[in-house]
């Protein structure tokens, strides 16, 4: 640990800043071994701050080579250095700063501020990584004019980029090369971005609904470039979309996104030049899954419409990140439900977020989705800023419905267009322009915790009436013993033997929202609540939290036939999968009891008939077959059977699962065989939904574990058009146990190898489907793969592929009762801590909710956490995540 402990930043002590920056003048030169960056800032003292207000300016690991006011060099008494911070004295209320300073982004492994990623320089600047680069002010809310010059080796580097529109090109002495980028939007620090390489682009252009022509470019390397297609296609069907649904053009003549190999995450949104890392925009049919397409899908829209949700109206601090992640994460959600299937996309996604974001919500890092303090903000990019936030703007559109919605959001932009601002800022565009009181809501902003409803329905055949009463709390978080009632909107439905009921509240309190009267939101408020509902013919089956309306645990003593009944006959897709799962939670929850005492297990007869009917369903969209075909998984079960008995879960899940296949193996094998496709691969809808489906077919016969149902795997594998058929197989061969699979697993994993090694985006791949198998001694694979010559330990997505998915995404291995799997984790963080402070922190994760396991797990887990922390000279990051969680 580090002798001083880092400091932690409130929320309440936001202050405005001393000074702003009008203009921002760069000049990189780059050179082999390091880089200079001169800086030339004209600053201007803010009238509402201290008028003797020093000029302090971020600065993290830069070598200060020269320093001027007004072009005075600065004199040693004039300024002081501390590590993270400059201190010039004294400075007029208006004056031009230049610095220079070196700095080797050769030796960057932290990914963060300008590095190499391979042989070419990028940065990644937000949140806090502009300091790495120069001297500056380094927060959201100062917002620059950014002119940026680049010089290098133009042979090694003959791409030159940076934010905005090129405004010169021209070649120097000794073969070097001068770029000059005018970027005419003020933004903060974290949007800028710099790319010298050798690339290559794809190039397209779009017109705008105001009929400007915007030239749009992705930049790959050679190898790659016929892998950009998909990516530019999501890209134009994103602005598009952004123009009609919210009504945002674009506004630069030039749209960049550049693809790397080395990337913490996903991608980042700069100003008009987006860096992806190279799994967010590389799509072909040969090399990527349905999944990889969903995914470039969904983040090269996610990165545009930040060009709105965030850098056109940016956050005033970084407690705001919800503000635009939260936004900008529910504006892609509903972008991929128009390009796909609606039901499908909410199902996933809810599914992540009651997995993933609950638990969060249940751990030692539980926050709410405006924090009030960090250590490291690294650390708070999160599915509860992003999944839930993006939940929280969802239950908005719910409240105040789509129109009134989407005068919010333009009162929103137009208001706070070139400015930095508040979480309440955005509440009070939408309350101005809905006339909708919004104050108890804001509670979702500042209270962590997923909270719980318990509802009862009553009938009453005499009066006709139908009452529900409704409970909520909220557990208490780190910080938050007590919570205030929140703001729920309960979207249902009442069912009777014909379909949904008229509803009519009693007194009519609430809106009821559609033309037949039949779906309404309810708005839950208080602790304890009663609906009445009028002129009810019939006991209905209440169908609840419709379309997962509020982000809320739903307890709801439903019968199991109740289930089934909203399983076969719920209106709401998504209702329709969630009575499914619950359904099957409970038979396993069941099952893990039996299991855990010893008792012999009982396979339920209702479940497997309800998965005959869905087999036999030729209505309901495929891919929803084939969701509501697959069990609830083992990290979500783990959420709900506590404490996590990791073990007997995944016992009775494959128990289960067998079961259902030796039932039904005749209908598992005709729906496979039905849903080959023969045309040629597309990504869309249908062709999704019927390898989705037939693929889900494959690995429940493979449980059988017989010779036929493994010849038909390595034939899948061997006669694939495309990847998600081939490595579906794969999957299905390396994950099976059985004998019989023993050669062909290795003869597929063989040829996958020899045939894909050149492509470092498949190589992941076949690393992960290793590493996640529910089979005994994975940890030995593991190391075995670490040292294979596809391993890079620097590279985020090998460290991903190999540990993150081991930890997260193998549990019986990671839980393994010798603790080998925590004490690996354990190893892999004290690496990372010091290379890839971001890195190590997150993959953090698994090991950080040690409460939640039986006893001697939780005693071993927390012993490896105990010894991250011994450890000297721990990164901010680790040391927030491990002193939390052991507190
Ligand atoms: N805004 C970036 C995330 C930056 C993470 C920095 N640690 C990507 C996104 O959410 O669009
Ligand atoms: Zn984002």
């Amino acid at each position: 640990m580090k002798d001083a402990q880092p400091r932690t930043i409130y929320l309440k002590d936001y202050r405005a800043p001393d000074f702003f920056i009008d203009t921002t003048e760069l000049r990189f030169e780059l050179e082999e071994d390091y880089a200079l960056v001169h800086s030339k800032l004209r600053l201007r003292r803010n009238i509402a701050a201290d008028p003797e207000a020093p000029l302090k300016l971020d600065g993290q690991e830069l070598e200060l080579v020269a320093a001027a006011i007004n072009e005075k060099p600065l004199l040693p008494e004039q300024y002081l250095l501390a590590e993270e911070l400059m201190t010039v004295t004294s400075v007029p209320d208006e004056f031009e700063f230049s610095c220079t300073t070196r700095i080797k982004p050769q030796e960057n492994t932290s990914l963060e501020g300008l590095y190499k990623s391979q042989s070419m320089f990028c940065t990644q600047c937000e949140a806090q990584g502009f300091r790495k680069i120069t001297y500056y002010l380094d927060r959201p809310d100062v917002m620059s004019v950014f002119t940026t010059s680049i010089v290098a080796d133009a042979k090694k580097y003959p791409v030159l980029l940076s934010n905005g529109n090129e405004i010169k090109r021209e070649q120097l002495a000794d073969g070097r090369e001068l770029a000059v980028w005018h970027d005419p939007f003020k933004k903060p620090a974290y949007l800028f971005a710099l790319v010298a390489g050798q690339l290559e682009f794809l190039q397209d252009a779009f017109t705008t609904r105001s009929g400007r022509e915007i030239s749009l470019r992705i930049y790959v390397e050679a190898k790659d470039l016929d892998k950009c297609a998909h990516a530019m296609l999501s890209l134009k069907n994103a602005m598009r979309w952004d123009e009609e649904v919210f009504g945002r053009e674009y506004d630069l003549d030039i749209f960049m996104v550049v693809a790397v190999d080395d990337f913490n995450m996903g991608a980042m949104e700069n100003k008009g030049l987006n860096i992806f890392n190279t799994s967010c925009v590389l799509a072909h049919p040969d090399t990527t899954t349905d999944l990889g397409f969903q995914r470039v899908e969904a983040v090269v829209a996610h990165e545009y419409f930040h060009n709105w949700s965030g850098n056109r109206v940016t956050c005033r601090d970084w407690f705001q990140l919800s503000l635009k992640e939260g936004f900008t994460v529910f504006r892609d959600a509903e972008f991929s439900a128009d390009m796909g299937s609606r039901t499908v996309k909410r199902v996933e996604d809810v599914a992540l977020l009651r997995t993933a974001q609950f638990a969060e919500d249940a751990g030692p890092m539980a926050h709410p989705i405006r924090p009030d303090n960090y250590m490291e903000i690294s650390n708070f990019y999160t599915v509860t800023v992003y999944e839930k936030g993006a939940e929280v703007i969802r239950m908005l559109h719910t409240l105040l419905g789509a129109e009134r919605f989407r005068a919010g959001s333009d009162l929103y932009f137009e208001r706070h267009d070139g400015e930095a601002v508040t979480t309440d800022d955005f509440v009070q565009a939408l309350e101005d322009a809905s006339g909708i009181d919004l104050q108890q809501f804001l509670r979702w902003y500042s209270q962590a915790g997923t909270p719980e409803l318990s509802v009862r329905g009553s009938y009453d055949e005499a009066s006709r009436r139908y009452t529900l009463d409704i409970k909520q709390s909220c557990p208490a978080t780190p910080g938050q013993p007590d919570k205030k009632p929140f703001h729920i909107p309960l979207t249902m439905s009442l069912l009777g033997e014909a379909g949904s009921l008229r509803l009519q509240l009693e007194g009519d309190k609430n809106p009821v929202e559609t033309a037949d009267n039949t779906v309404c939101v309810l708005d839950v408020t208080e602790p304890q609540q009663r609906f009445t509902f009028i002129d009810i013919p019939e006991q209905p089956v209440p169908s609840l939290l419709r379309g997962f309306s509020a982000p809320v645990k739903l307890q709801c003593d439903y019968t199991d036939a109740e289930l089934l009944f909203l399983l076969r006959n719920d209106s709401d897709g998504f209702s329709r999968w969630d009575a499914g799962q619950t359904l099957a939670q409970r038979h396993i929850q069941r099952m893990v009891s039996d299991f855990q005492a010893e008792r012999e297990l009982q396979l339920d007869g209702p479940l497997i008939e309800a998965f005959r009917e869905l087999l036999g369903d030729r209505d309901l969209d495929k891919n929803m077959v084939a969701l509501m075909l697959e069990l609830p998984g083992e990290a979500y079960l783990g959420e709900v059977i506590q404490p996590v008995d990791v073990h007997a879960i995944h016992h009775c899940r494959e128990a289960t699962r067998r079961a259902i296949t030796t039932a039904l193996e005749a209908e598992l094998l005709r729906v496979y065989e039905e849903n080959n496709v023969s045309q040629t691969y597309a990504a869309n809808a249908e062709q999704i939904a019927r390898r989705s489906l037939r693929n889900r077919c494959l690995s429940y016969l493979m449980l059988l574990g017989r010779e036929d149902h493994v010849r038909r795997s390595e034939l899948q594998y061997n006669e694939a058009s495309n990847m998600t058929d081939a490595y579906a197989a794969l999957r299905a061969l390396t994950h099976s146990d059985a004998e019989a699979a023993i050669e062909a697993k290795q003869r597929v994993l063989d040829a996958f190898y020899q045939r894909w090694q050149h492509e470092s985006l498949v190589v992941n791949q076949w690393l992960q489907v290793q590493v996640s198998a529910p089979l005994p001694n994975v940890l030995e694979t593991v190391h075995e793969l670490q040292r294979h010559p596809a391993y890079d330990a620097h590279n985020p997505n090998k460290i991903r592929a190999v540990v993150g998915t081991f930890c997260a995404l193998n549990p019986t291995n990671f839980h393994k009762e010798d603790g080998s799997g925590y004490e690996f984790l354990a190893d892999q963080v004290i690496e990372l801590n010091k290379k890839n402070p971001q890195i190590a922190a997150r993959l953090l994760g698994p090991l950080s909710k040690w409460r939640k396991y039986l006893p001697a797990a939780q005693q071993r887990m927390r012993g490896a956490l105990e010894r991250i922390q011994a450890e000297k000279n721990l990164s901010k990051d680790v040391y927030e995540v491990v002193s939390k969680s052991l507190k």
